[in-house]
């Protein structure tokens, strides 16, 4: 029968079984419609990125004589929806059969499952094959369990897909190198300058500025500077094995001003998108650490093996296994407002100003920028998780809610009470400094808690645990800092919640 097959933005895998054999009675479809870039106000590299990777995908299959249709963003038949879409194309073109791939969004997901019940035609979902996890795996890994110990799953991923073992043992003996990782860069350090493409795509960007989408950020459409096909996904991730790996886990968590990319590895957009798989990206990395055992110490390429099969993998478990509630949580009851200058980077605080103005220019933050900069913020501000949400999923290249979601309102936010995290992500300035090269040309002066020029991060983060004291008191990995606050003299109680409580009122001048 005539099938149609559905290939999501984010389901670009060329290795997937549905493209193995050239099938007359197949045509697939893609689109490029209103209900995605519209469920977000996403960064505008975000959408051209995609929509250039789905075009070069359609191409690919074209070259490959499979047949698609491709529906762009103007055309005049678009009706801006899956559902529209594809039953409008039912229609047209007499399919009998329709078929996807499993989305890796709950909102999709149920769109589709309404989707295929509301046609007559026979249907089916297969699976997407790019990750090692099935959607209930990890539920199905921690039934009965209260903690969802990320270390505990990481090392059952490592044994059952044999990466790094000898035996049921791990390669050295030592599962985790973490104690290892996290060093500050050294000041005379000159970080290796990033891999970027530049991609001429003002053809799409010209299409959607015709629109009236809302993006945010900015973008050079002639240099554009992420991977838009699997050949430069690839290219950048043999730049990352053997430029970056070395240094990965040294500089893991370091920041330092107008340094946006450091030694990450940057496969995020790539990986999600599906234009590589998470196994390439180990396999490309291991056996560069086989090739250069002496130049790449073991607990590099561990640390970055462990974001791959342990974290990715695990935060795609608790969505499937929480949502949809995970997305109303919000442990905390916080309320507040982002505020205005998340949209504009402009603030008096370093280390929020370059982390801001970098992701509104490149579409990217590292994972500590993320969560011990704006996320530490935000939760110390009591920002509403929907709020924060919003910015995360908008704003970077890499964001797709089952991802995003868990990393923002659950390891970020601790809106989930601690599903993902067991305390919640805060520091002081003390924390930003150790890290970072941001505190000494601040405005703001990392060792002042009151008076004009304090740090906002120290009196909002005594605020924080004294007004969640209730929640977070018996917490057993926190009892040391309410002893501190405990025991603080009074007056110095005061002074700080005060000035905690000046800055909240004036969170849109700082
Ligand atoms: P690298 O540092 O080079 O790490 C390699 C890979 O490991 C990443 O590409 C990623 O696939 C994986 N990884 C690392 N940490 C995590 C993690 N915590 N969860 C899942 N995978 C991880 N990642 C996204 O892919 N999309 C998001 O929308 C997203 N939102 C985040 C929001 C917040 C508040 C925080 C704290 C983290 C978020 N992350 C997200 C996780 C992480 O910050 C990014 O994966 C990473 O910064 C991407 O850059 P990279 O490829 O250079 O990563
Ligand atoms: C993020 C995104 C955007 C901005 N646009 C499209 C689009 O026009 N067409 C499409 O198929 N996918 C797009 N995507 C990715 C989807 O939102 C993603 O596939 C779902 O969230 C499922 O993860
Ligand atoms: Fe950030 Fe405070 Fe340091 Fe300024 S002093 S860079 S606001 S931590």
């Amino acid at each position: 029968p005539k099938t149609l097959r559905l290939i999501l933005g984010d389901q670009l895998n060329s290795n997937h079984s549905w493209f193995k054999t050239v099938d007359e009675s197949v045509t697939y479809v893609m689109m490029e419609i209103r209900s995605e870039t519209d469920y977000a106000k996403h960064h505008i590299q975000k959408v051209v990125g995609i929509f250039s990777a789905m075009q070069n995908f359609k191409n690919d299959l074209l070259v490959n004589n499979h047949k698609v249709i491709y529906i762009h963003l103007n055309d005049n038949n678009n009706l801006q929806s899956f559902e529209k879409n594809i039953k409008h194309l039912i229609s047209e073109h007499n399919f009998k059969h329709f078929e996807y791939q499993l989305p890796d969004e709950y909102r999709v997901d149920l769109d589709l499952k309404n989707l295929c019940k509301s046609i007559s035609i026979s249907s089916a979902a297969v699976d997407s094959e790019h990750f090692f996890t099935s959607r209930n795996e990890l539920g199905d890994f921690f039934e009965g369990k209260k903690i969802y110990l990320m270390e505990s799953f990481y090392r059952a991923m490592r044994k059952k897909h044999n990466v790094m073992m000898e035996g049921d043992k791990p390669l050295t003996g030592q599962w985790n190198y973490d104690g290892e990782n996290r060093k500050k860069l050294p000041n005379n350090h000159k970080p290796i300058a990033p891999l970027v493409f530049n991609n001429d795509v003002s053809e799409i960007y010209n299409e959607i500025t015709k629109t009236d989408v809302k993006t945010i950020g900015t973008i050079d459409a002639k240099n554009f500077v992420w991977p838009i096909n699997r050949k430069q996904s690839l290219e950048l991730l043999d730049f990352f094995a053997e430029e970056c790996l070395q240094l990965f886990g040294s500089y893991q968590d370091a920041m330092t001003p107008n340094e946006w990319s450091l030694y990450h590895s940057r496969i995020s957009f790539s990986m999600n998108v599906k234009m590589i798989s998470p196994k390439e990206v180990i396999d490309r990395c291991i056996e560069e650490w086989q090739k250069r055992p002496n130049e790449i110490e073991f607990n590099q390429l561990e640390g970055f093996v462990r974001q791959i099969i342990g974290w990715r993998e695990y935060m795609r478990g608790i969505y499937w296994n929480k949502m949809p509630e995970f997305a109303s949580m919000n442990f905390f009851n916080n309320q507040e407002k982002l505020p205005n200058w998340f949209w504009t980077g402009k603030t008096k605080m370093n280390c929020m100003k370059d982390a801001i103005n970098q992701s509104l220019n490149y579409a990217y933050a590292h994972h500590i920028q993320r969560l011990m900069i704006t996320g530490n913020f935000a939760l110390l501000a009591g920002i509403h998780p929907d709020e924060v949400d919003a910015w995360y999923l908008g704003i970077y290249i890499d964001a797709f809610e089952w991802v995003e979601i868990t990393n923002t309102r659950g390891m970020s936010q601790f809106a989930d009470g601690g599903i993902v995290g067991t305390k919640p992500y805060v520091s002081s300035a003390s924390y930003i400094d150790k890290m970072s090269h941001y505190c000494g040309s601040c405005f703001y002066k990392k060792a002042l808690k009151t008076g004009d020029k304090a740090c906002p991060f120290n009196s909002l983060y005594w605020n924080f645990y004294d007004r969640n004291e209730d929640k977070l008191g018996k917490n057993p990995r926190i009892g040391m800092m309410y002893n501190v606050w405990r025991k603080m003299k009074p007056e110095d109680k005061t002074a700080l919640l005060e000035q905690a409580d000046y800055y909240l009122k004036n969170i849109n001048e700082l």
